[in-house]
């Protein structure tokens, strides 16, 4: 290994021992820049990467918050402020129980390079809270908003950072908070938050992006591999906003989605009605977390505490809940299946051993940060379009989305043949996410 990203990785390790998902991701992403690090010896000599694995800013605060009785109740709210090298932070909110610094800072990090690949002026960030949005009602749920930026507010703005959605945050909590966020402000700045409402300048397709994108990137893919997605058969994970928008996506271009599922298990399918896409819009705003709703209303197959990989026939999987929902047994019981593609779309849905695993027997795996970048490219173009004071039709944002995905699978392929290292989209990725965003580093000086 290249001695100073092996270094780095070292030192990092000994940091922060106790943030496993951050060290997972920059031990991924460090790896395979070793290339550009062996061809690039003044990166060293300006500390490139010590500055590159450490976050701006990290704001950790505390959000109260009364429940329908009156009763107070305490949660942890962050913003880590990854890196502004090519634009303002920018990057989701997670509520989720699992929430902690660890996360944000995986988050953070991998959302750096993904917005570098999108070619859009975006630095990166991230942020949420580990307030569970499982159960609660409308009005919890507007009060845990308004606080949570009752704080947030001071750290952002649009040329500073621009929150977005993510596990837990949709357009009604976006909502909520740019309520607070005028309030506090006392000035109308939409441009301080994506994933807006059509009425308050939200972008038409922002909620489609994120699945409409992996479907398009994985659709260059298959052209690479001379393939046709017609007729080929997509297990997903999840069931919210990305695994809807995939479903919708793929079941419009003729293939066939054969599982959605959620933390209590999955349904087996074959293919989607339109009513059966919709309903995944309902039980996410149920709040309740549950995908034997799905079976209970269409009567399909449900197999309870069970992930679809490796159970379901399928030739492509695509995770689309959360993070490490692919461990080694999973990636093993992949294998053996005779699956031959995974189209990461959740963010780093496998761990690194199952990563090594499914590459080292022949599995082409397309990276989250590629794949997803779709979501927070519409975010970029909503930005635009609050800036300019206009709004765009779902034509010309759908359009310029196929072009910036097409775009992200050409400079992961130029990167791959710059640096000799064959088909191979993680590192293309990472290789190609980096550049842009060292570049700039180098151009700015020491900071
Ligand atoms: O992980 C992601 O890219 C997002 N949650 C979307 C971020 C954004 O700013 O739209």
């Amino acid at each position: 290994m290249n001695s100073y990203v092996e270094k780095v990785i070292s030192e990092t390790k000994k940091k922060y021992p106790c943030q496993p998902e951050f060290l997972q991701t920059v031990e991924e992403v460090l790896t395979s820049l070793e290339p550009a690090f062996d061809k690039h010896p003044e990166y060293e000599a300006n500390a490139l990467l010590e500055r590159l694995v450490e976050p701006e800013r990290e704001i950790k605060f505390r959000v109260v918050w009364s429940d329908d009785q009156g009763k107070p109740h305490v949660n942890n709210g962050y913003r880590v402020q990854f890196n502004s090298a090519i634009g303002p932070y920018k990057g989701g909110l997670r509520f989720h129980p699992s929430v902690n610094l660890s996360i944000i800072k995986f988050l953070g990090f991998e959302q750096t390079f993904k917005n570098s690949l999108t070619g859009l002026p975006m630095g990166g960030g991230k942020g949420g809270a580990d307030f569970d949005p499982k159960g609660k009602s409308d009005g919890e749920i507007m009060r845990f908003c308004q606080a949570f930026m009752t704080e947030l507010y001071r750290h952002i703005g649009p040329k500073v950072d621009v929150p977005a959605g993510d596990l837990g945050v949709g357009g009604t909590e976006i909502g909520y908070m740019f309520g607070q966020y005028k309030r506090i402000r006392n000035a109308y700045e939409n441009g301080v938050l994506t994933g807006k409402g059509l009425s308050y300048g939200g972008s038409l397709i922002r909620p489609e992006a994120t699945g409409f994108g992996a479907v398009y990137f994985f659709n260059e893919v298959l052209k690479h591999e001379g393939k046709d997605i017609k007729g080929m058969r997509f297990a997903l994970s999840g069931f919210g906003n990305v695994a809807w928008g995939a479903a919708k996506k793929l079941t419009e271009l003729g293939a066939t989605v054969v599982s959605i599922s959620g933390p209590d298990g999955y349904v087996a399918l074959n293919g989607m009605t339109d009513e059966m896409i919709d309903f995944m819009l309902e039980m996410r705003a149920s709040r309740r977390d549950c995908c034997k709703d799905f079976s209970d209303k269409f009567g399909v197959p449900f197999f309870a505490g069970k992930k679809p990989w490796g159970n379901v026939d399928a030739d492509v999987y695509m995770p689309c809940a959360c993070q490490n929902e692919i461990t080694l047994p999973d990636a093993e019981a992949i294998v053996t299946k005779g699956v031959h593609y995974v189209n990461e779309v959740s963010n780093m849905p496998t761990t690194n051993e199952a990563m090594a695993y499914l590459r080292d027997h022949g599995v082409l795996l397309a990276p989250s940060k590629a794949v997803n970048a779709g979501g927070v490219s519409v975010s970029g173009l909503e930005m635009t379009q609050n800036s300019e004071r206009l709004s765009w039709t779902a034509e010309q944002v759908d359009d310029m989305l196929k072009s910036i995905m097409k775009g992200i699978h050409t400079s992961i392929v130029d990167a791959c043949n710059a640096y000799g290292v064959g088909y191979d989209l993680v590192a293309g990725a990472n290789l190609a996410g980096f550049k842009k965003v060292a570049e700039a580093m180098m151009a700015q000086g020491w900071v």
